[in-house]
Parts: structure tokens; sequence; C-alpha cells
């Protein structure tokens, strides 16, 4: 694995954990962990289980004994390591957004094509059970024709405008801000859930606050402010409307900076027959209006996504026991190794997530246009 912070926690826990509780055609052997800084790497390595550390990618990837290269380091590096990777035979699952452009996205795709190894993008909320049901559900005809989408993600970690300028909040790192990092998500949830492509999309982008304290001590998500100020180069906020190839229109809304909201990824969709209404925040459930009950009957019912019948649930608890965040990087490992194992291509592709880019990069250049009425014409 290359990359040890916030992600690296939560892909490391995946790989220690999905083989104790999926029975895998493979088992993971947790070899390597990559970081710039030795120290660092080596505490993060004896903390989550890795067993040995090295400071250079490369060297990953040059040794035998690895067969999976497993990205979670910033946006900026994924293209030149994934392309590595997949050269030299490896298996390849890449953190989300694929790339920070689309050139980097198409070049990373165009090497996955080409290669004898899997290659995987982690969109790992395609993997919480209540939004995998909806997928289901809207798949076995409840939902009807789709007509409306109507997607949220919102967080708050970036309101206080004294909160440090991380690497999510540079463009050369980030590649774009509120966009890619919560509206890639929400972009790829709406099309797993409904199996509609995105073709189509009209947006804006706005930055609430443009210097921040450099970062001291810390992270991707939070840390120490110095006294130096630098410039945010990204969004805070990215707002949408889209149409889908199979009929439907949709709306986003993607922000770090709306208060009170801490991890809500919402998705309503809206058909001839039904609702479906999925809320991270309210993981373990998912709302369903079905508009063929009798009219005595109808309303919005919340349905327990804790049951054996439902997906990835029986490897883990008795029955109407949640799950957890966590829980859906144990569903990306098993999800890649059986694909891996089985020969099939594990989805989402790169292609799938060059998809997703091309959705952020056409709501970039639609912002950049901006509006058709300024409200200075009559
Ligand atoms: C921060 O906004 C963040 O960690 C994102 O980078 C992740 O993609 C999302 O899953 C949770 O929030």
């Amino acid at each position: 694995m290359i990359g040890h912070g916030f992600m690296g926690a939560a892909h490391s826990q995946g790989w220690r954990v999905a083989p104790r509780f999926f029975d895998l055609p493979a088992r993971p052997e947790m070899t390597l962990l990559v970081g710039r800084n030795a120290g660092r790497t080596e505490a993060a390595a004896q903390k989550w289980g890795w067993e040995q550390t090295e400071t250079d990618w490369r060297g990953a990837i040059a040794r035998d004994d690895v067969d999976v290269i497993d990205i979670v380091t910033p946006g900026a590096s994924h293209a030149e390591i994934a392309i590595a990777a997949l050269e030299a035979g490896k298996h390849v699952l890449c953190e989300k957004p694929l790339a920070n452009s689309l050139e980097e996205a198409e070049a990373m795709t165009a090497a996955a094509e080409g290669a004898v190894g899997s290659a995987m993008v982690g969109f790992t909320y395609r993997r919480v059970p209540a939004a995998a049901f909806a997928r289901d559900l809207v798949q076995s005809g409840a939902v009807g024709e789709i007509r409306q989408v109507r997607a949220v993600y919102l967080q708050d970690w970036l309101v206080d405008p004294e909160a440090p300028l991380t690497w999510r909040l540079q463009k050369d790192l980030a590649g774009s801000g509120a966009l890619g990092d919560l509206g890639a998500h929400a972009v790829d949830l709406a099309q797993f859930i409904t199996g509609q492509k995105i073709t189509a999309v009209s947006g804006t982008l706005n930055t609430f606050v443009h210097e921040r304290p450099l970062l001291g001590h810390g992270s991707g998500l939070a840390g120490t402010a110095t006294a130096e100020r630098g410039t945010v180069t990204v969004d805070d906020l990215a707002l949408f409307n889209s149409r889908f190839d199979g009929g439907a229109v949709g709306s986003f809304e993607a922000t770090r900076m709306s208060t009170g909201r801490k991890n809500a990824l919402r998705i309503e969709v809206a058909g001839s027959r039904g609702t479906i209404s999925f809320d991270l925040e309210k993981m373990n459930s998912l709302g369903f209006y079905d508009a063929t009950a009798p009219a005595t009957r109808q309303g919005f019912t919340d349905i327990m996504v804790t049951e054996p019948e439902h997906p990835y649930i029986s490897a883990w608890w008795p029955a109407g026991h949640m799950l957890g965040y966590e829980h859906g990087f144990s569903h990306q490992v098993k999800d890649f190794v059986e694909a891996i194992s089985e020969g099939r291509q594990p989805e989402p592709s790169f292609a799938d997530g060059l998809q997703v880019q091309r959705v952020l990069g056409g709501v970039e250049r639609s912002a950049s246009h901006e509006s058709i009425w300024t409200g200075t014409e009559s």
C-alpha cells in the first residue's frame, strides 16, 4: 500500500479484516507499506500491521512478492504510480477520484485496458449495504422508470476560515475541492444506483474562503495552523444539474462548508412506481416509498438493511446488528480479491473512474463559462 493518511488507515482495516470475515478465494498478506517519511511510515506499519516499509514506491513495484498495489496518496501521484504498477503486471486499487485531470484518467484507463493485472477505483460507498441494496431495488423494478435524482454530499470541516490549508485545498495536489473530493462520490453512487450514466452537466463552483493558514503538523483533514497564510486554489462548493442516458434528470451539491452537516451523502431516486432515499449518516437503513401499495398504507418506510439476505451482511453479525463506515473497506477488499481470483474485471473499473472524471471536467468547463442571466440584462 502506498500512502498512510486517513485512507491508509481505512484501507489497512479493510485488508486486515476482510479475510477474517469473508471466505475469500485468496488470502491477502500485508507485505509492504510505502511512505516518504521513514519514521512515520514505520509507525503506521506497526500500528496497522504491515510487515515491512519502504520510502520509494518504485521499490514496491519492482518486488516479485508484491501482486497488488493499493494507492492511497493524494490524486497528484495516482496516474504515475498506477500506470507503472499496471505496466509491471500488478493488480491496482486506486483511491478516488481516479486522477486530477481528464488526461491522466484517460492514460490510466488505457494502461488498465492493456494490462494483465486488474484495476479498480475506490468508490467505497457502493459497498455500503444500503447503497448496494438500493441498486438491487432499482434493478428489481421497484422504482419503475427513473425520473429524478437528487444528490448532495455535505460536510462542514472547512466552515472555520482558520482551518489550515491541507492538501485537499490545493489544486496541484487534489485536482479540485469539494467537486472531486465529495462530488465524485455522489456522481459514482448516483450512476451505480440508477444504472444510468450522466451524459450532460451544467454547474457552478464557488470558493468562500480564499486564504487559509499554512499547515504546521497534520494531515489531509486537519492539523495545526501556522502564522503564514496561503491561497486556496480549489472550490468550496460545487452545484450542478445533469442529464442521464436513461432519461433521468439530476441535481447535485457538494461542499465541505455546510454548517452542521458532518458526512451527509444523501441520494433520492424518484421513479414511476416508487422512490428510494439513501443517507450515509443513517447507513443501516434505506428509505423506500412504494407507490403501488394501497393508498391507505402509502408512506416512506425505513427498511433496516441489517438482514442476512441484504448485500454483504451475512458475513458479519446476527440479524439486526449494525455496521459502520469501516465495513465498506472490507467489502471493497472482498469484491476486489474475488474479481482478481475469478479473472473478472472488478468494478468500479478505471473506465468507470474516467467517466466520473468526465462529469467533473464538464462541471468545471460549465462553471468557467458561468451564467446565462447575469442580473444586469433585462
Ligand atoms: C473528506 O472530505 C473525506 O475524507 C473524503 O476525502 C472522502 O472521500 C470521503 O469518503 C469522506 O470525506
